[in-house]
């Protein structure tokens, strides 16, 4: 054989070498690529699972909703806010859910309980509707000196009034504040449309937002009703603490947890008055508070916070799920 037919031969043998390796890597990349999709395959088919679940759990609370008797008031120790057997551990196709919420049963912070059922939005101060008196006493509440509860109750004010002037001439802000922002923006003139809005608002810091946003609401016409509001709003409506505790312990019942079966409830914001005065000696003073909330109050409710853990029986996969519907079942947001 010639040396040059070897060398030939020699030259078709590396090449046909180089291609075994390289369409080796080639087949080895592949099949990395295709496990890498059918991981992801997987993944997006547990989160369309999960959603699905999420999505029935919506229809169960809607449906729970639905069948509350017809009255004029709605309380803590409703079943829409209360019901292990319909909210806990629920199977649904191949998973299950869970609609809870940490619950403060006394009144007292360092007492919680996780309770089954809904949370009324119609419990919190509403940030869309709320007067200045209340929004700066609520902010107070929450460790805000004075002026700078009275600067954020002014600067949620203006950010929802349709005009751009100042309520006030210092403290407050409109779109010449915004507008000089590093991020530059524009004041809203109209309302909060999620409730996470309010941290574009002047002096709202991420770390006081999550102080108080179990407290507030963007949902329901601005009246609280009475029959769930926690302490905190009780006072921020301008109730004085021993009238406060008062209405507290009337809603609490014998049992003294709020919630059960014994509570009592106010069937409508008039008749708190001779309901407190059967079971207290009220004063003149605290009769005068009261008079003066009457007006800013209800005793019912139509917009609901679901918070629906969603699970897999196969794996660990969860999803939580916060969603608000109204009495009638339209859902208002998801996230
Ligand atoms: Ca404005
Ligand atoms: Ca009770």
């Amino acid at each position: 054989m010639s040396n040059t037919r070897l060398k030939k031969r020699a030259s078709i043998l590396i090449i046909s070498l180089w291609s075994v390796c390289l369409l080796t890597t080639f087949a080895v990349m592949l099949g990395y690529q295709v496990r890498q999709k059918l991981i992801l395959v997987k993944r997006l088919d547990e989160r369309d699972k999960l959603r699905l679940i999420a999505e029935a759990a919506i229809k169960k609370a809607i449906a729970e909703l639905k069948k509350e008797p017809e009255k004029d008031y709605d309380a803590l120790n409703d079943k829409w806010s209360n019901n292990i057997s319909a909210f806990k551990d629920i199977n649904v196709g191949e998973g299950n859910f869970s609609i809870s919420y940490d619950f403060d049963p006394k009144e007292e912070a360092d007492l919680r309980e996780i309770r089954y059922g809904m949370l009324d939005e119609e419990s919190k101060i509403n940030i869309n509707k709320s007067d200045f008196k209340i929004l700066e006493r609520f902010f107070r509440l929450f460790a805000l000196e004075e002026s700078q509860a009275q600067d954020l109750a002014y600067a949620i004010i203006d950010w929802r009034d349709q005009d751009s002037q100042l309520s006030v001439p210092l403290g407050s802000a409109e779109d010449s504040y915004y507008r000089n922002l590093s991020q530059p923006y524009e004041a809203k003139d109209g309302p909060f449309e999620v409730l996470e809005e309010v941290l574009l608002v002047k002096g709202m810091t991420p770390d006081f937002f999550q102080r108080i946003k179990n407290y507030i609401t963007i949902y329901g016409q601005g009246k609280p009703n009475i029959n769930t509001v926690s302490k905190e709003v009780i006072l921020a409506l301008g109730v004085g603490q021993d009238l406060a505790a008062k209405i507290i312990s009337f809603r609490n019942g014998k049992d003294t947890i709020s919630g059960t079966s014994d509570d009592n409830v106010f069937q409508s914001p008039s008749d708190m008055i001779t309901k407190l005065s059967e079971f207290y000696r009220l004063s003149d003073p605290e009769l005068l508070e009261l008079n003066l909330i009457l007006e800013k109050i209800t005793t019912k409710s139509e917009n609901f916070m679901i918070k629906c853990i969603a699970g897999l029986n196969k794996g660990k996969s969860k999803d939580l799920v916060v969603c608000i519907i109204n009495r009638k079942g339209k859902v208002l947001y998801w996230n």
